[in-house]
């Protein structure tokens, strides 16, 4: 991976290879963690941050979930995060903020261990490949199916839950696709390893319900708005696997995958990229640069003023 300079760490900035964890933390041993992926784009306003707010309020949420109290406000890490991409002096770049129970108590009841937050900022590339998101990718349906709401929270954005997607992609990579779809613990699809799934019918927008123990994902909310927007009906309900192979077309939306096109599923020809899904991948980029004013309320500039809060 690329490496940035610095690293925000419980409430300081330290070089990046300073930003190490005790081996006894909890969060390594039983993958008590929650965490995000945003993204910052350099667009037409200089960089930005898409959908700051709702990925630091899912990062809350999760972290309720497994009762685990954040000792930063989602304004406080927001203030961390544009610092931390200015001293970095990044344009476009991911961002990861952690929260992970730390060094200080093993055992499956471990109130005492500390949560610590951490958060990165680096540049990475499309997630699955330049190629992919221009001609399509090839997914394969998993025969791991996705953690299921009666043992884990699938709207939870968790550590320890990730092992579920790391079986599902490994199984895909080795077998030669290049991502994984899961379907949900009754059978309907659900989502790609690290992407929310959508598929094209008739002109008709359809991609899976919360119900089918999806991750709410933010750039399939995006991707439902503007696709509303444009005049297209948008449906969720479930999908059958049989008809993602019949489907007009089919994509994936994720924060480090952005709009990738899906052009064959279990070695069912789907096409190259549809004009649906062109069209739609376009309009998303427009939204994520800042070339679109209508979604101008989704960015959050890295250059406030209020920032530059003078020293106590
Ligand atoms: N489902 C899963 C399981 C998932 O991990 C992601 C994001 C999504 C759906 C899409 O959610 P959103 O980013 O809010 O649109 N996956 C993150 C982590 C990927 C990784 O490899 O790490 C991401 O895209 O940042």
């Amino acid at each position: 991976m690329e490496q940035a300079e610095l690293i925000w760490k419980n409430g300081e900035f330290i070089p990046w290879e300073q930003a190490t964890v005790h081996v006894l933390s909890h969060g390594l041993h039983y993958g008590t963690g929650v965490f995000e992926g945003i993204r910052c784009y350099d667009g037409e306003q200089g960089p930005a941050i898409f959908r700051h707010r709702e990925h630091l309020e899912r990062l809350h949420r999760s972290a309720q979930l497994y009762y685990m109290e954040i000792p930063y406000t989602a304004d406080e890490l927001a203030t961390a995060t544009r610092e931390l991409i200015r001293r970095n002096n990044l344009g476009s770049c991911y961002i990861r903020p952690i929260a992970f129970r730390g060094y200080g108590e093993m055992g499956l009841y471990a109130q005492s261990a500390p949560i610590e937050v951490t958060i990165a900022v680096w540049p990475w590339g499309s997630y699955l490949g330049d190629e992919g998101k221009s001609h399509g990718i090839r997914a394969k349906v998993s025969s791991w199916r996705r953690i299921s709401p009666d043992s884990l929270i699938p709207h939870a954005k968790a550590s320890g839950q990730y092992l579920n997607s790391i079986l599902a992609k490994t199984e895909s990579a080795a077998a030669g696709y290049q991502e994984a779809i899961l379907l949900d613990e009754r059978g309907f699809v659900c989502e790609g390893s690290g992407e929310n799934i959508f598929m094209v019918v008739d002109g008709e927008l359809l991609t899976p319900p919360q119900s089918a123990s999806i991750l709410d994902g933010i750039s399939r909310d995006s991707v439902m708005q503007i696709a509303r927007d444009l005049g297209y009906e948008v449906r969720e309900r479930d999908i059958l696997r049989s008809e993602l192979y019949r489907a007009d077309e089919v994509f994936l939306t994720g924060t480090a995958a952005e709009l990738v096109p899906v052009r064959e599923i279990d070695d069912h020809p789907i096409g190259e990229p549809g004009p649906v899904t062109k069209r739609l991948q376009q309009a998303f980029e427009d939204a994520l640069y800042g070339r679109d004013s209508q979604y101008l309320r989704w960015l959050d500039p890295i250059t406030r003023i209020r920032d530059a809060a003078p020293a106590a």
